[in-house]
């Protein structure tokens, strides 16, 4: 199918179609770059027409901490709470627990007697071992956010993967639980700087008090200026507790978004990220430093056809 069928498919919010729009975007061989830019421009021209408006959030954390728990029982409550609201979840799971994220799927599935259109699941393998983000992701994404009011990215929170979520995302939450280590850990490890709002989990087990109080104690320090109106939230995926107040924070942040604002930011760093993959240093030193070679390439227009421009830019430097 080409990427226009492909768009109008999805557009009814099928499981199915969507689904196979995803599959378009993962898709990563040259071959299908038309296909690819297709669909998005399909779906964006569409999107602007009926002035579609979406919010992208980041959920990120440290293994375990019930991040999967936290979105399952929080995108449910959003549905109870707005009953207009549509939502796409893309949860990156490291390699190795695929399988536990389709089972998440599964888990999300039976628990949400919902119309099938109004919520839309799906795992993705990260193609890096740390979890991090990588250029299919965005894709991904940009479609969702075109049918989707709501796209929430789940991924694990080490390394690389928490700076390429603030470029994907509008808003990142930092899920923590407790035992998570003490002010300083969390000021070493780097985590407190990037997310906007944090929630910490498990509050139905001990210490979460305690873990809250570290978490603003390194907020202080690491963050002078903002700390004081960082969010931080006390939630319990288990027992419910703090679940409505993160879907209504959630819900009222698509009204203060304008997804499209960051879009050329964004195009720019998961396109910096694919000439890395692809060329390494010195296609990164090519692209910033050779006006030529960066402009004809352009990722918010057409990111495949940004690739052929830039191997064809290259090939033909190197030749
Ligand atoms: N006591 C308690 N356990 C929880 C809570 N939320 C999640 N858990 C448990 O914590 C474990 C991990 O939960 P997940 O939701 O899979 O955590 P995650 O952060 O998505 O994990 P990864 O995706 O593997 O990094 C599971 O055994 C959950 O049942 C909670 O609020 N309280
Ligand atoms: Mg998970």
């Amino acid at each position: 199918m080409d990427g226009a069928a492909l768009a109008r498919a999805a557009l009814t919010r099928k499981p199915h179609a969507v689904a196979r729009l995803i599959s378009c975007m993962e898709d990563t061989r040259v071959s299908r770059a038309p296909a690819r830019d297709e669909a998005i421009a399909t779906l964006e021209a569409e999107a602007a027409a009926r002035d579609h408006r979406s919010t992208v959030v980041g959920i990120t954390g440290t293994p375990g901490s019930g991040k999967s728990s936290l979105v399952s029982a929080t995108t449910r409550e959003m549905l109870r709470q707005d009953a207009d609201a549509t939502i796409a979840v893309v949860a990156i799971d490291p390699s190795s627990q695929v399988t536990k994220g389709a089972l998440l799927g599964d888990r999300m599935r039976m628990r949400t007697a919902v119309d099938e259109t109004r919520l839309f699941f799906r795992s993705q393998a990260s193609v890096t071992a740390l979890g991090g983000l990588a250029p299919p992701t965005y894709l991904v994404v940009r479609a969702l956010a075109t049918l989707y009011d709501y796209v929430i990215v789940e991924t694990v929170g080490i390394g690389q993967s928490e700076a390429d979520i603030k470029h994907l995302a509008d808003t990142v939450y930092l899920v923590m639980a407790p035992g998570g280590g003490d002010e300083v850990q969390m000021i070493k490890a780097g985590i407190v700087e990037i997310p906007d709002a944090f929630v910490v989990n498990k509050a139905d087990t001990p210490g979460a008090s305690a873990t809250y109080h570290q978490l603003r104690g390194a907020l202080w320090l690491a963050r002078p200026l903002d700390s004081e109106s960082v969010s931080v939230l006390l939630a319990s995926a288990r027992r419910g507790d703090g679940i409505a107040d993160l879907a209504g924070t959630i819900l009222g942040l698509r009204a203060q978004g304008s997804a499209q604002e960051g879009i050329a930011e964004r195009a720019g760093h998961f396109f910096e990220l694919w000439v890395r993959d692809e060329w390494g240093r010195q296609g990164v030193r090519a692209l910033r430093a050779d006006p030529l070679l960066a402009s004809s390439c352009d990722p918010v227009a057409g990111f495949g056809a940004a690739q052929q421009a830039f191997n064809d830019g290259m090939r033909s430097r190197l030749s």
